[in-house]
């Protein structure tokens, strides 16, 4: 995920990052983006599987030529504005372009794509089809079809017409589909992701994943799943949902326990399966029900890949999961994200991060916490509640990451404002370096030996980059990622790390679960995901 972030130009000197790829013996990518492999499994359902192919750029020449009639393109971040690519690029000066956009645009203007685009139609999909309307770049790269969300009741159709050499729209609305029109993958996908869940529910009012619906996959899917990309030479089994702890859920985000530890022993049983890991959670499930934790704990640990030498498991594995804290602001978290914390209320949400981090940690479990700077409307005190629920953290296993508050479109705070790097005030860079610090900090200890580098290098790169860049605003922030002394640093910065001060928040012992039966906390079109089968759907944001 960070290496899609550095910037193109500078790339190949920051890090080993490789954009060459693994091959099948017939040229054919050996792996790709899960959602591409399902629009492969949805188009074998119609055609033959030697009129298909799936690549990458590299092998367009073997694969586009004269009889070619359809291209589709999978855009996970196209032009490289989605959360962190769209930020952390910006460091590097004002014009740098993300590995993730000069990639695409690679791929998007290949001259093999030129030379025969006038006899066949250009299709593009993903999550990141978004940015291609928003920048309008649709003409400019003579894409005819822009499929903006799920396709899995549209794709084969707009193939289909393609072939038939019928003028394709310009631009379809993906809907969400019932759970058993997703297809089985034919294929493996990249980390051997498996899909457990799609959508979410909690409705959060900048997420792009809370305008599908949500379903759980049934388990023999999942398995059949798991047994393809096992079969294709993957180790690992990633488990994609936007909330692992709606798997099977009971009525109002009930964490079904046996269900999920069904799930996971399943998968690890799986023969050839090493690893298992997870993407994202959210913290109140962890909260309100622990035993999940303890459950799911001897796969989701013993299987990680991960390993950190302040894990307390024998092989100090740890679990990494993506856990969204957003904001420690109740106050904005009530405004834009009140069912992230049910059933607990918005106000108990400092207390909820403590607890679920505290059950987190005791288990092995060092989740990786993104936060959003720059809501709508933020102040300063909601910033300095977000800082003092970040200072109540300092001693917790976790990393933090910062993101600034992008409009994704189609939701809700869509037409909203972009916040912008150089817009950022004192107290907004210090949450995002102190956020740095921690995460720095969690993973020093494999490059001890370097650490003295970043303290050096901190004023180099303010003096020469930074200021000119962002402002004097970044100043004192900045030096604290690089450990210079709290003596001199307190008194420009609002947390004070010298030790002087206790925190304002501290774990509690347990958070109580409020009485919900006076009036709903969250409103009921936010439950889609604890509807029946087969009863009516409401759109979920
Ligand atoms: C797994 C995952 C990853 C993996 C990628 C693994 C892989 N390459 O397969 C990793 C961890 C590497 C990753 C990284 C990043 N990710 Co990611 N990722 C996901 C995640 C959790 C699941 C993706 C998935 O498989 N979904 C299930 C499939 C079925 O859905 P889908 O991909 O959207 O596909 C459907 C449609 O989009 C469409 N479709 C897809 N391809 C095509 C092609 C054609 C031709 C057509 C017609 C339709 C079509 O049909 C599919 C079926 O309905 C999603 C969240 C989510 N739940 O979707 C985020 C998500 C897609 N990622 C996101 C982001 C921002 C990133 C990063 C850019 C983060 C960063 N560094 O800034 C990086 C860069 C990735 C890269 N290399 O380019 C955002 C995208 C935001 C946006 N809408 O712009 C998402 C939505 C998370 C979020 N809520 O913010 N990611
Ligand atoms: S909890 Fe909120 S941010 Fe997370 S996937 Fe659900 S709607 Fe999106």
């Amino acid at each position: 995920m960070l290496l899609a972030t550095l910037p193109a130009r500078y790339a190949r000197w920051i890090s080993d990052v490789s954009v060459g790829n693994e091959l099948a013996p017939d040229g054919q990518a050996k792996y790709v983006p899960h959602g591409l492999r399902v629009i492969e499994a949805l188009l074998l359902e119609r055609f033959h599987p030697r009129d298909i192919a799936v690549c990458f750029p590299d092998q367009f020449e073997r694969f586009i030529g004269d009889d070619t009639q359809v291209v589709g393109v999978h855009a996970h971040n196209p032009l490289g504005i989605a959360f962190a690519a769209d930020i952390y690029s910006r460091f590097w000066g004002r014009d740098c372009e993300s590995v993730n956009a000069a990639e695409f645009r690679r791929m998007i203007e290949h001259p093999v794509l030129r030379r025969h685009h006038h006899h066949f139609q250009l299709i593009v999909g993903g999550p990141g089809a978004w940015q291609i309307s928003q920048k309008k770049m649709q003409d400019h790269w003579a894409i005819d079809c822009l499929v903006d969300g799920e396709a899995e009741a549209c794709a084969a159709d707009l193939f289909t017409a393609a072939l038939q050499g019928r003028p394709l729209p310009r631009s379809v609305a993906g809907h969400s589909p019932v759970p058993a029109a997703i297809p089985n993958i034919r294929h493996r996908s990249t980390f051997g992701a498996v899909e457990i869940t799609r959508g979410c529910g909690r409705g959060c009012q900048f997420c792009s994943i809370a305008l599908r619906h949500g379903a759980s996959i049934p388990l023999d899917h999942i398995l059949a799943d798991v047994r393809r990309q096992v079969a294709e030479g993957a180790d690992t089994i990633m488990l994609v949902t936007e909330d692992l702890f709606l798997y099977q859920q009971g009525r109002r985000f009930q964490t079904n326990v046996p269900a999920l530890q069904r799930l996971f022993t399943s998968i690890a049983a799986v023969p050839g399966v090493r690893h298992v890991v997870v993407t994202h959670g959210t913290m109140a499930p962890v909260v309100q029900s622990p035993e999940v934790i303890d459950a799911l704990t001897p796969v989701a640990v013993g299987k990680s890949w991960n390993q950190h030498p302040l894990s307390t498991h024998p092989e100090h594995r740890y679990a990494m999961l993506f856990i969204g804290l957003e904001t420690g602001s109740p106050r904005l978290f009530d405004q834009y994200m009140k069912g992230k914390s049910y059933p607990y209320t918005p106000a108990q949400w400092p207390d909820v991060v403590l607890k679920g981090m505290d059950i987190l940690n005791a288990r092995n479990w060092f989740p990786f916490c993104t936060w959003i700077i720059g809501l709508p409307g933020e102040t300063d005190a909601d910033m300095k509640q977000s800082l003092d629920l970040l200072y109540a953290l300092k001693d917790a296993k976790f990393a933090a990451i910062p993101t600034l508050f992008i409009p994704l479109d189609q939701t809700r705070l869509g037409r909203q404002r972009q916040t912008k790097l150089v817009e950022l005030t004192d107290l907004q860079w210090e949450f995002f370096f102190t956020c740095w610090r921690y995460s720095l900090d969690l993973f020093r200890w494999r490059a001890k030996d370097i650490a003295w580098k970043y303290a050096l290098g901190v004023p180099i790169y303010y003096s020469l980059l930074g200021r000119r860049l962002f402002g004097r605003n970044m100043k004192y922030g900045l030096f604290r990622v690089g450990h210079y002394p709290e003596r001199w640093l307190r008194r420009h910065l609002y947390l004070d790390f010298s030790g002087n001060l206790p925190p304002r928040y501290s774990i509690p012992s347990s958070v109580p679960v409020p009485d919900h039966r006076a009036r709903p906390a969250i409103p009921e079109d936010q439950h889609a995901m604890n509807l029946a089968p087969g009863e009516p759907r409401t759109r979920a944001a």
